[in-house]
């Protein structure tokens, strides 16, 4: 019997385990473009629109090879509106009940295809480095999961960077010698700009009248779409920004986005580029001496290390773990985050960027709109809502344990050992936002008053019972508890005014 042969939006790899088992000669691919998955969350236009361009391109080259590909347009009159209908409607018109599919990224879709009445046959996901069964073996009877430790496994499953059992310069991380702050700089190139063709143009048009009011700019369209495409840009960042990658990663300037980072988180999770091939030729530049090992092992840690422990994480935790909530924060996500005005500057310039661009790098993302939703004690799940919507490289088993973990610690410390927070005093060291701000960074009090500063320590005083515990945290109480009573009353204070201005809605 003829298999239907899943292919989702994110699965745009010629080697999917699907593809893999499946028949060329009998067996039909199905990809759809449905209402469904486009609007779980309002997705950033550009976002829509290069996950249907790069499923239409990735289409026409299956059938190049010889596929056969049942294609659902979103406009198509008979689409059905989800995957699981395109698949029942499917499996009607091919008369079959047989569907072989890759493990989607997500809880929600993996339990809506075991829902159909159609006899499913779910593969593993092979493009990622580490299975589930491994990721659970290396966490069976952790006290807690450390992703360094993680990190040396997979550099030792895959030999990166390595000379026999040892690291290659003698240590397995080279973050002391990053951290660096940037200034501006003509002359560094962005990523290559995309080419127009007809398909973009179409999904550009479609996204254009369908998704009207979803927050983001769609024109111009600046990312890559295919995999010819996505190699260039993996070009790019090799030639040009991997030698500065890791000296810059934490650094954020106001006019420029990219900074030295490589722009290619979308392109790996939509399958266009493997992590693998990605850190090989990374690798590969070392040994050319075309980049130093302090950028080539901390762009690979985040690739072979963090992103293969976020999806360990995720899959591990299970389907609540985006409805955790460790520290019981409630408050709405300030309209800021949807563009509303501010006159915080590095906000204004995070958000802004995020909604021209569909792409904020990891600081940014970290201490700039997660460390202020934190600090500010919003609903994680609104957070994480957010985070899903924005950007383009953003699916549920990535972004999940990023944000819910690593940016708002409402998964209590299963990603990080201690919550993500700063005052100003850190975003001014590592970008040039504070010298154009409304607030002063080096007020501690007073009307002008940076809200970072404020709100830091209300954070840290509203949870000090979890908190005042944990080593890595110890000093900064002490510090709080020096100062003199009528100071510290003045910030608690003027950070409860803040929040009460945020709430009402008023220009913050
Ligand atoms: P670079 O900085 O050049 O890094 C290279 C690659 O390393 C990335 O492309 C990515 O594949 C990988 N990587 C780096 N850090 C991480 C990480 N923490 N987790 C997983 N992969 C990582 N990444 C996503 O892919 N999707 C998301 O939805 C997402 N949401 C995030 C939310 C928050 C709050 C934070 C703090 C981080 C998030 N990240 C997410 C991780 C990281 O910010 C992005 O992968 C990165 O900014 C993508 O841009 P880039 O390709 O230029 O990355
Ligand atoms: C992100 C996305 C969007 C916007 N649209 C589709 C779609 O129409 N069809 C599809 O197969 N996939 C889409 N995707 C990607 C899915 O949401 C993704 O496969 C799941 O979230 C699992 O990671
Ligand atoms: Fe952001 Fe504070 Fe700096 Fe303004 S002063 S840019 S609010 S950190």
């Amino acid at each position: 019997m003829v298999n239907l042969v899943l292919v989702l939006g994110d699965q745009l790899s010629e080697n999917l385990s699907a593809l893999a088992e499946a028949d060329k000669a009998t067996d039909i691919v199905v990809m759809a473009e449905v209402a469904s998955e486009a609007s779980y969350v309002p997705h950033h236009p550009k976002k829509i629109a290069f996950t249907f361009a790069a499923m239409r391109k990735f289409a026409a080259h299956l059938q190049e090879c010889g596929w056969r590909v049942a294609y659902t347009r979103l406009d198509d009159p008979g689409n059905a509106g989800s995957l699981p209908a395109e698949l029942l409607r499917r499996a009607e018109e091919f008369d079959t009940d047989l569907v072989l599919a890759t493990e989607p990224g997500e809880w929600r879709l993996i339990a809506a295809l075991h829902e159909i009445p159609l006899r499913l046959t779910l593969l593993e996901d092979t493009r990622f480095l580490c299975t589930h069964a491994q990721f659970e073996a290396w966490a069976e009877g952790r006290k807690a999961l450390r992703m360094e430790y993680f990190y040396r496994e997979m550099r030792r499953k895959t030999g990166l960077l390595m000379e026999g059992d040892k690291p290659v310069g003698g240590k397995w991380n080279f973050d002391h010698d990053n951290r660096k702050p940037a200034s501006g700089d003509l002359f560094r190139k962005p990523p290559p700009k995309a080419q127009d063709d007809d398909i973009l143009e179409h999904a550009l048009d479609l996204v254009e009248s369908r998704f009207p009011d979803n927050f983001g700019t769609l024109r111009p369209f600046q990312f890559q779409t295919d995999r010819a495409g996505a190699l260039c840009a993996l070009d790019h960042f090799i030639t040009h920004a991997l030698p500065d990658f890791g000296a810059y990663q934490d650094a954020m300037l106001a006019d420029d986005p990219y900074l030295y980072h490589a722009v290619i988180g979308l392109y790996l999770n939509a399958g266009l580029l493997e992590p693998l091939e990605v850190c090989e030729r990374a690798a590969q530049a070392y040994g050319q001496g075309h980049a130093p090992l302090n950028s080539v092992e901390g762009f690979i840690r985040q690739i072979i290390g963090w992103r293969e422990f976020i999806r360990g994480v995720y899959f591990l935790e299970g389907p609540d773990y985006t409805s955790r909530n460790a520290l019981g924060h409630d408050r709405a996500l300030p309209a800021l985050y949807w563009g509303g005005n501010t006159q915080m500057n590095c906000l204004k310039h995070a958000v802004g960027q995020t909604r021209d661009l569909a792409y904020a790098h990891h600081i940014q993302r970290l201490m700039v709109t997660g460390n202020f939703a934190l600090l500010a004690g919003v609903d994680p799940a609104h957070v994480h809502e957010w985070y899903l919507a924005v950007y383009a490289d953003a699916y549920e088993w990535v972004e999940a344990p990023n944000v819910i973990g690593m940016s708002q610690f409402a998964d209590g410390g299963v990603v990080g050992s201690k919550p993500y927070v700063s005052s100003g005093a850190y975003i001014d060291r590592m970008s040039d936002y504070c010298a154009g701000c409304h607030y002063r960074v080096k007020d501690k009090t007073g009307p002008r008053a940076c809200p970072f500063n404020l709100l830091y320590w209300h954070f840290l005083i509203r949870h000090r019972e979890r908190f005042a515990g944990n080593p890595r945290m110890a000093q900064m109480y002490r510090t709080f508890d020096r100062m003199d009573e009528a100071r510290r009353t003045t910030v608690l204070a003027e950070a409860d005014g803040f929040l009460r201005k945020l709430d009402a809605g008023k220009l913050v």
